[in-house]
């Protein structure tokens, strides 16, 4: 997907024009990986643009500096000024943020502690993730070769740079082999998550989905949504150990990420899940999800921040 450009980036407290957002060839994180990041939507709405579950996002960026050590040189406040004015200045209705923290320029050698740490938040118009056809159609899921990286090895409930080379090798496996998308499991070998996604299988009415900290998952905002909106819609929904044959005798199965928000499983290693097609609890899920964030549901109106 190729980046459209937008007006200003914000960096280290100013807005910048998009081509002047240029770092230093030997930023620390260029070398080591080692920045945190999110992705955040925000969403056209009746009084302009909305941020979808902004704080949450916020605070996730914030943990995941916790979780790598990096000293984190703004407030909740002053980050969610950041995004704000950002998606003002680029006069988008509806765009996708991503706020990045990492270690700049100064400093080489492993031991990041001594390294300064600079923060943007870019903005730019994303539209369907997996496809245009993928919110109706469903994917094509393959079970990737590589296994996820294990919670004994890294922080993974951080969402850290580095740690997308793991995601990086699944994808290219997967679309190499004319998949849309894969699925990585423990080294255990239960399932975890996709590329950029969390994962949700429906069986006998009930739903289920991978223990997050258990398989080293990313703690899913849009999990966390749809958690909620499943359960209100009087659905149960249970953290689960899953295996790979759960998902080839599931009767429904989804994932759900900022990017990708809602996505119907169609196929998993070329068997059908379930009849193939978007099964009635994704249908109902995503539908309450897509109003949602774009604030026509009065009940999850707190998850809007409005950009104003
Ligand atoms: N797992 C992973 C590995 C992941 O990257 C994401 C988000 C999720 C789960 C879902 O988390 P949440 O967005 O809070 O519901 N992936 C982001 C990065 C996509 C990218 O290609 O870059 C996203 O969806 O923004």
């Amino acid at each position: 997907m190729p980046i459209i450009a937008t007006a200003k980036i914000w960096m280290d407290g100013e807005l910048v024009d998009w081509e002047q957002a240029t770092v230093h060839v030997l930023t620390h994180s260029l070398h080591y990986g080692s920045g945190v990041f999110e992705g955040i939507r925000a969403y056209r709405t009746d009084q302009g643009p909305a941020v979808f579950r902004l704080r949450e996002h916020l605070e996730r960026l914030v943990r995941s500096a916790r979780l790598l050590d990096m000293k984190m040189p703004y407030s909740l406040d002053e980050l969610t000024d950041a995004v704000k004015q950002t998606v003002r200045a680029s006069g988008l209705d509806a765009c996708y943020i991503r706020p990045l923290a990492y270690l700049g320029y100064g400093e080489m050698g492993l031991n990041p502690l001594p390294c300064e740490t600079r923060v943007s938040v870019a903005v730019w118009p994303w539209d369907a993730y997996l496809g245009d056809h993928a919110s109706g159609s469903g994917i094509r899921l393959k079970i990737s070769s590589w296994a996820r990286h294990d919670p004994r090895a890294l922080p993974t409930a951080a969402k850290a740079t580095g740690f997308y080379i793991n995601s990086s090798l699944a994808k290219v496996e997967a679309v190499r082999a004319g998949y849309d998308e894969a699925l990585m499991c423990t080294t255990d070998g239960y399932l975890a998550e996709g590329t950029g996604e969390n994962l949700f299988i429906v069986r006998d009415g009930k739903i289920s989905t991978p223990n997050s900290s258990t398989v080293g998952a990313l703690e899913g905002i849009t999990a966390d949504a749809v958690a909620r909106i499943a359960s209100d819609l009087g659905f149960e929904v249970c953290p689960a150990l899953l295996r790979r044959a759960d998902l080839y005798v599931a009767d429904e199965a989804f994932l759900t990420g900022t990017a990708a928000e809602v996505v119907p499983i169609a196929s998993v290693d070329d068997h059908l899940v379930g009849t193939g097609e978007r099964g009635p609890v994704t249908k109902a899920i995503q539908e309450v999800y897509l109003a949602a964030v774009r604030g026509e549901q009065e009940r999850y109106k707190d998850w809007l921040d409005y950009v104003g």
